[in-house]
């Protein structure tokens, strides 16, 4: 089979559930970590809104998270991330649909962004405003996950790849562990997912 190359800097929440997703199904990559996300050439090769990741397989070339992590599922062997009955594969998008539109804000982009990658980014106040809100989010989940251990039932899914980092993240902030705190079905799931083979294998670089 062709190599897969997934281009991206790893300590990016999407970036890292992809990569989580290809560890879980055992496929070979590389990663291609520098990458000048701004540049013209980026937008040309590999992602016409210059994010990250893109994905490269042979003669096929993806950009977003989503479409990237269920071609992973669908084109290589191993154990399906993507529940076969309609109702728990609803739940998982709903899930992943979910954690990129109100998580990923709450917890990446008005937390853990101006937090680690660009201090100043956002004023105190601004960050403070948000944790209530980080809170509400985190809350849902938490519900969500009472019933099983995954937000799709009984196996990890794509959800669960998604969600994965996140919550590490939160994990490692003041601020986020204060949202997290009394979230037990939370706290198992970052316990049993941080378990996982995949998530010590796909674990960027910190620092
Ligand atoms: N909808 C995209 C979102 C990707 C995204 O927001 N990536 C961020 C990193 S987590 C990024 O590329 N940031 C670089 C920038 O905006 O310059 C997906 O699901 O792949």
């Amino acid at each position: 089979m062709a190599d897969v190359e997934l281009v991206g800097f790893p300590q990016s929440s999407y970036v890292w559930s992809t990569r989580i997703a290809l560890e879980e199904k055992g496929v070979n990559y590389t990663l291609q970590a520098k990458v000048d996300v701004r540049s013209e050439e980026y937008a040309r090769e590999h992602h016409p809104f210059k994010k990250v990741p893109a994905l490269r397989h042979g003669e096929v070339t993806l950009f977003e998270s989503l479409a990237i992590l269920h071609y992973i599922d669908e084109v290589f062997d191993g154990p399906k991330l993507v529940p076969a009955d309609p109702v728990a594969r609803a739940r998982m998008r709903q899930w992943m649909s979910a954690t990129a539109d109100y998580l990923y804000d709450s917890a990446i982009r008005k937390l853990a962004v101006p937090r680690l990658v660009a201090p100043g980014m956002m004023s105190e106040e601004a960050i403070a405003e948000n944790l209530p809100t980080l809170r509400k989010h985190l809350e849902v989940f938490d519900g969500a996950l009472a019933a099983g251990p995954w937000l799709a039932g009984d196996s990890y899914s794509l959800a669960d790849c998604v969600l994965t980092p996140i919550v590490f993240i939160l994990g490692q902030l003041p601020e986020g562990q204060e949202a997290r705190e009394g979230l037990v079905n939370l706290d198992r799931f970052a316990e049993q997912s941080q378990a996982r083979p995949s998530f010590a294998a796909a674990m960027p670089p910190m620092g």
